[in-house]
């Protein structure tokens, strides 16, 4: 059977099944979350208050759960399953178990939003002690990742399971990629699951008085930034492996990509205090250790910048354009499938310079809770990450409904990018300049003290509610065309676009597939990293704190 075969053989009902379940938690998520955030521009413009005395925490506590922990879980474990069946195939046995995570995931959810939303959990999306929510909260929020746990495993036995009946032979590259995307998940994760349940449970249950602030947000945060990649990982995987096919050409470099994959996990995950850049209590050296760090993440990025361009080129000459730019306008601009994660692309040049800036410490101190850096995550996660999601969207679920992507809903998903783009351009400008001029974030409207500060920032204000209000448009067109795919178009085949390797293309060092030897240079990174200053900061605490609620 030849690969393109492969690519157009849908899945059998059952699995089909399992894939979509998560895409409607993705896109009811992206509703939802995407309403609290056209509200808090509204709130923020100063001109409008929330209706029936809603807290102003406890929607932007919703927007930040509902789209970056829940929308992005639950879409990135269901194409990544996708990906395994398509590539390795999935038993009827990890089918049920697949089944079991995505029902444990969804009660954690349901759990977790119903707190927030009768305002027992107004703690914002990274729970800092001493904000205290109703222990419900924490208890769904361990649900979600020991849901998603399950999945991880499944993930690694569907690869093994095929790696014993494929002696000797390479795994293919998208399963490698979710195994790597996974690992790194679950290393990370155990982070932040130990704060839940060591910390915040016992103390939320009023089992213990008082809690060690700063461990907790150690924890969190050596959490928190693996999350950001654990979000791009799966874009980065389209852009890699799916992108090539959609525009016509190859794979540029399997090595490349898998060196790429590895290096994100070795470096992802010992770099969380460049969150943590001004918090008193963790020694500067290991500050800067972690800085150091952080700007060798950044290469694996600036591989992928460059072997995506590299792939754009190659694939334009081979159809015959020779000029020193002339391949560029061979791209298949009217293809949705390609232009939304294109834009996205594009997005993450601002977005990724934004983030060597935020790591830089000195520069850190002028841009630390001010709302640059909410500019700078809604050009990553809500651009170039989602961007891409919306991407793959557009073919991965009328494969899996069996319907295809028409000329007219194509049309419509280039105008909903184009939307995207616009709206995005205002709000994360505006956002940007308003933090360099030291407008607060994770702040509802305030005048301060007589309105002289404000005066400086309303317009900047304004904008984003502008900036938010098309965004919002764009959510109500995205959620009609996945109604549309899910529900309506008409039925057929639908590709599923995985891109081939050159036919001499060169061989895959063996060392690539090695895991002993990656997850060993991880760990050893990650105490490394993180030993010395934590016992640092056990050893230095000052007196714990009592929950504070409101
Ligand atoms: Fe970040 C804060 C540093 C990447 C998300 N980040 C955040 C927060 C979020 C977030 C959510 O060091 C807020 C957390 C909170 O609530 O407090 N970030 C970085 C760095 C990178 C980075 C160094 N961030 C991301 C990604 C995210 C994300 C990706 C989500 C998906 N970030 C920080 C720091 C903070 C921070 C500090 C803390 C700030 C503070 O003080 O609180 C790097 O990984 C970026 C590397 C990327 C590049 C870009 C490569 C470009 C590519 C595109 C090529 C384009 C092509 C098309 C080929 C170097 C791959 C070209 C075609 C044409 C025609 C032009
Ligand atoms: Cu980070």
């Amino acid at each position: 059977m030849g690969a393109t075969d492969n690519n157009l053989r849908l899945f059998p009902k059952k699995d089909a099944r399992l894939y979509m379940s998560f895409m409607y938690v993705t896109f009811v998520s992206l509703l939802v979350g995407g309403l609290m955030g056209l509200l808090q521009t509204f709130v923020r413009s100063g001109r409008f208050t929330l209706p029936f005395n809603i807290n102003y925490y406890t929607i932007l506590t919703v927007h930040g759960v509902i789209l970056g922990l829940v929308l992005t879980t639950f879409f990135i474990i269901g194409f990544q399953f996708a990906l395994m069946g398509k590539t390795v195939g999935i038993s009827d046995k990890q089918r049920k178990v697949g089944w079991f995570s995505f029902w444990m995931m969804l009660v954690g959810t349901v759990m977790a939003a119903v707190t927030i939303l009768v305002g027992q959990a107004n703690v914002l999306y990274t729970f800092y002690a001493p904000l205290a929510a109703h222990p419900a909260f924490y208890i769904g929020l361990a649900l979600v990742i020991v849901g998603s746990w399950i999945s991880a495993f499944t993930n690694f036995r569907q690869l093994y399971i095929w790696k014993k009946a494929h002696k000797g032979e390479k795994s293919p590259l998208l399963a490698f990629m979710v195994v790597i995307n996974m690992l790194m998940w679950v290393i990370a994760s155990l982070g932040v699951a130990i704060a839940v349940v060591v910390q915040f449970i016992p103390w939320s249950l009023g089992y213990t008085e008082t809690i060690n602030v700063l461990v907790s947000r150690t924890l969190f945060w050596y959490f928190g930034h693996p999350l950001v990649y654990f979000w791009l990982l799966p874009a980065y995987m389209a852009w890699y492996a799916i992108i090539p096919k959609i525009i016509g050409g190859k794979l540029f470099s399997d090595s490349l990509a898998r060196l790429a994959f590895i290096l994100l996990l070795l470096f992802s995950i010992p770099v969380g205090f460049h969150h943590q850049l001004t918090e008193p209590g963790i020694d500067p050296t290991w500050k800067f250790i972690q800085v150091v760090l952080t700007f060798m993440v950044v290469i694996p990025s600036l591989m992928t910048a460059f072997s995506i361009f590299a792939t754009f080129e190659i694939t334009g000459r081979k159809k015959g354009f020779s000029s020193l730019f002339g391949w560029f306008k061979k791209l298949p601009w009217g293809d949705v499938r390609f232009f939304a994660p294109f834009v996205g692309m594009v997005a993450f040049i601002p977005g990724g310079i934004g983030g060597i800036i935020n790591a830089s410490h000195q520069m850190n101190a002028l841009v630390h809770n001010t709302i640059w850096v909410t500019g700078h995550f809604h050009l990553t996660i809500a651009t170039t990450v989602i961007l891409t999601y919306f991407g793959i969207a557009y073919w991965l679920v009328p494969h899996l409904t069996g319907r295809r992507l028409t000329k007219q809903l194509n049309k419509l998903g280039i105008i909903q990018t184009i939307i995207w783009s616009v709206g995005m351009m205002i709000m994360s400008t505006a956002m940007h300049i308003q933090g360099l001029l030291g407008g607060p974030r994770r702040s509802a409207y305030s005048e301060y003290a007589g309105g002289a500060q404000v005066d400086t920032w309303i317009g900047y204000q304004l904008a984003q509610a502008i900036g938010g209000t098309i965004l919002f448009v764009g959510i109500l067109l995205m959620t009609y065309i996945f109604i549309k795919l899910t529900f309506f178009a008409p039925r057929g085949v639908e590709e599923f676009p995985i891109a081939e390797e050159d036919e001499d293309a060169q061989t895959t060092p063996k060392v690539l597939e090695n895991w002993y030897l990656w997850i060993g240079i991880t760990i050893a990174l990650i105490a490394f990293a993180y030993t010395i200053p934590m016992i640092d900061i056990i050893k230095h605490s000052p007196p714990g704190s009592v929950p504070f609620k409101w």
